[in-house]
């Protein structure tokens, strides 16, 4: 059927190209007809049936068509019968159009429930949290210390773990004969370096670089040859606090320990001190608190003492103030030291030091 064909009756012509859409049309308007049904059939099936439609209206109405060349047949026709030739001609076209426009909306109508229902969610599914993580119960321990000692106006300084033998022990005034110094006791490196056994380190290096006056605390991990047992760890945090101005006195000290411990345990927390020995300080105190649990009267955490034993202050030993370039003759200052891990363990009734190093998360995810 082309517009070569011009020998033949248009009629016959118009009549063939009608029976040739209709033929071709079927399957489009059953699809159509389907449309109860519609919602089975998938999108990309639907997409393809648009598209065959495209071709087929193209086929049927676009200028290559037989419906084209019966157009132009109408000129031709002779004049008598050109009226009732146009009609036809015209209705012909009506009728592709027509069928192929509701074909067409059907599924159109079809493809955007089709895209809606794809994608549809349910606002009302509970959602897929992420799995979060948390603070390590040592991390939130130091963190509330840091922060009281921030209140009352400490710097937090942080140092390296590896240190040099000055600064581990020379300058804390601890003597070559001391047992802290012996291989038994510290990790040493390469000769003259070890992993720091107190984060006193941090302190002399921030006295030589800031000078007195001073506050500050200097939180960290500390080293020290032991035998891993439940109260003991070869690897430890320690936090250690220093206070260097003039007239600084044993008054500020015990103010400054016991107003922490009342912020750390609350207002009802009672501080006591017990002469000691240190090489560093001078006098020496060993600090201990009334028990959090049972305020005194004596339990299983305080061994029924009704006090915990917590950590070692005193006053700077002038040598260590020397050594670390701030003149003893007028600056005078304390400093006091404590175990996090250790009050961790109290804190939380904890029986075995070690769980905390172990990252086994089920224990840990009980500090959430
Ligand atoms: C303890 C004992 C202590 C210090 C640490 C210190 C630091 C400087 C100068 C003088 Cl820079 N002293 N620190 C003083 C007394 C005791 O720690 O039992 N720690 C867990």
């Amino acid at each position: 059927m082309t517009d070569g064909q011009k020998n033949e009756d248009p009629k016959l012509q118009v009549e063939a190209a009608r029976k040739a859409f209709e033929q071709e049309f079927e399957r489009f308007a059953n699809f159509a007809d389907n449309s109860g049904s519609l919602s089975n059939v998938d999108l990309a099936r639907a997409e393809a049936e648009q598209r065959a439609l495209a071709e087929l209206r193209t086929r049927h109405l676009g200028k290559k068509s037989a419906l084209a060349a019966s157009k132009k047949m109408i000129g031709r026709v002779p004049a008598e019968e050109r009226a009732a030739f146009g009609q036809l001609v015209q209705q012909h076209e009506a009728e592709i159009t027509e069928n192929i426009e509701q074909v067409d909306a059907a599924i159109k109508r079809h493809l955007e429930s089709a895209r809606t229902t794809r994608e549809a969610l349910d606002v009302t599914l509970p959602g897929r949290r992420p799995r979060r993580g948390h603070r390590h119960p040592i991390t939130v321990v130091r963190e509330r210390i840091e922060d009281i000692f921030v209140s009352l106006g400490y710097a937090i300084e942080d140092g390296r773990e590896i240190e040099t033998d000055f600064y581990n022990f020379d300058a804390l005034n601890i003597p070559d004969n001391h047992p802290a110094r012996a291989p038994q006791d510290t990790f040493y490196t390469t000769e003259g370096f070890a992993l720091r056994s107190q984060t006193s380190t941090v302190q002399i290096h921030a006295m030589q670089s800031r000078g007195a006056p001073l506050r500050m605390i200097a939180p960290g991990r500390v080293f020290r040859r032991d035998t891993p047992d439940p109260t003991h760890n070869p690897m430890f945090f320690q936090v250690e606090g220093l206070c260097v101005d003039r007239g600084i006195n044993m008054a500020h000290l015990k103010g400054t320990v016991g107003e922490f411990l009342r912020r750390m345990f609350g207002e009802q927390t009672v501080t006591r001190f017990r002469p000691s020995y240190f090489p560093f300080t001078e006098p020496s105190a060993e600090f201990d608190f009334s028990c959090f649990k049972c305020g005194g009267t004596g339990c299983r955490i305080c061994k029924n003492s009704g006090w915990i034993e917590l950590g070692g202050s005193g006053m700077v030993h002038p040598n260590v103030l020397r050594s670390a370039g701030v003149d003893p003759e007028e600056f005078s200052g304390f400093a006091f030291g404590l175990g996090i891990d250790r009050m961790v363990a109290l804190m939380y009734g904890l029986d075995d030091i070690r769980l905390l190093f172990e990252n086994d998360v089920r224990f840990l995810e009980q500090f959430d």
